[in-house]
């Protein structure tokens, strides 16, 4: 019961009214959105697959200054790349731009 709402947006951060929105704000929030995408579209394709999680994978391991070094590829830029970065791709995956 209640449980049925299948809402028409999987945009849980976007206020169900959009009207009442100001438009700068609608702004913020897209811009926002657009830099996650594309932080983890890693080869900006405009999609979050199976090859960015490949670039992420091959630099795994790597610290700055390692051959195969990418830092686009340490996405919460702790100078490793291990599974959490791995993870974040993970996490948006099949996402598109
Ligand atoms: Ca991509
Ligand atoms: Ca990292």
């Amino acid at each position: 019961m209640g449980q049925n709402q299948t809402s028409t947006s999987q945009l849980d951060d976007v206020p169900s009214d959009p009207i009442l929105l100001d438009p700068s704000q609608i702004w913020r929030w897209w811009e926002e959105s657009a830099l996650m995408l594309m932080e983890t579209d890693l080869n900006e394709d405009g999609v979050v697959n199976k090859v960015d999680i490949d670039i992420v994978a091959r630099a795994f391991r790597t610290k700055p200054g390692d051959a195969g070094r990418n830092p686009f590829a340490d996405l919460d830029d702790n100078d490793k790349v291990n599974i959490i970065d791995i993870s974040r791709v993970a996490k948006d995956f099949g996402k598109t731009a």
